[in-house]
């Protein structure tokens, strides 16, 4: 059976993602979806985005866009952005790329500005942040989908039946938070927890803190 895994927010941390990859093993046949924000806060962004791009070759893969993609991205033609993004983890992606915006490899702005803002299957979506149950996620504004938290109140499940998976709002203690009708997987790797794939239909998860040690849940 073809599986379809979803991995949550990277943030640079690309040692942990190889060695989560290296655990998943994907199929030719399989499906990955990442949730967005492969940059910032953590120092190996170059290294994520080479991992990813590497991804493409060997399963099909679908990456969505987060909000530190946005910021990213709007830094590079609006000086206000560029401060904004600064002020927001993007020193360590500039720092790691040599110091400089267009020291970012062609390719690697290619993939960042391809990235879709949603993905939706038979029986579950992936979008980076929040979603409003009442709305089609394509009529659901960006300050939504990519920026709000969950953290005070968890919408109810969406009307079109569908589990939820999103990252964005950080799960301190390491674990994902599961309501069965949606699931947050930003499990905080850069902040001392885990980077997180999930199996969606069958439930299995890897987990791999930022030193790169994995733990299986299969
Ligand atoms: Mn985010």
């Amino acid at each position: 059976m073809p599986r379809t895994i979803v991995i949550g927010d990277i943030h640079g941390c690309g040692t942990a993602l190889k060695v989560l990859l290296q655990a998943v093993a994907l199929e030719p046949e399989d499906t990955l979806v990442t949730l967005g924000d492969y940059v910032d806060r953590g120092m190996e962004t170059p290294m994520v985005i080479d991992t990813l791009l590497d991804v493409a070759g060997k399963a099909r893969f679908i990456p969505l866009i987060g909000n530190h993609e946005v910021m990213l991205l709007q830094a590079m033609t609006d000086p206000q952005a560029y401060q904004f993004w600064m002020q927001h983890g993007g020193q360590q992606t500039l720092h790691s790329y040599g110091g400089r915006l267009e020291l970012i490899p062609p390719h690697h702005r290619m993939f960042l500005q391809h990235c879709r803002r949603y993905w939706e299957i038979d029986r579950h979506f992936f979008v980076h942040a929040n979603f409003r149950s009442d709305l089609p996620l394509n009529q659901t504004p960006d300050e939504i989908t990519l920026w709000q938290h969950m953290k005070l109140s968890f919408p109810v499940p969406h009307w079109n039946g569908k589990k939820a998976w999103v990252g964005h709002t950080p799960q301190q203690n390491g674990e994902i938070l599961d309501l069965g009708h949606l699931a947050i997987i930003d499990t905080n790797c850069y902040g001392g927890g885990y980077l997180s794939a999930v199996d969606v239909d069958s439930g299995d998860y890897w987990q791999v803190d930022l030193e790169g040690k994995l733990r299986e849940f299969v």
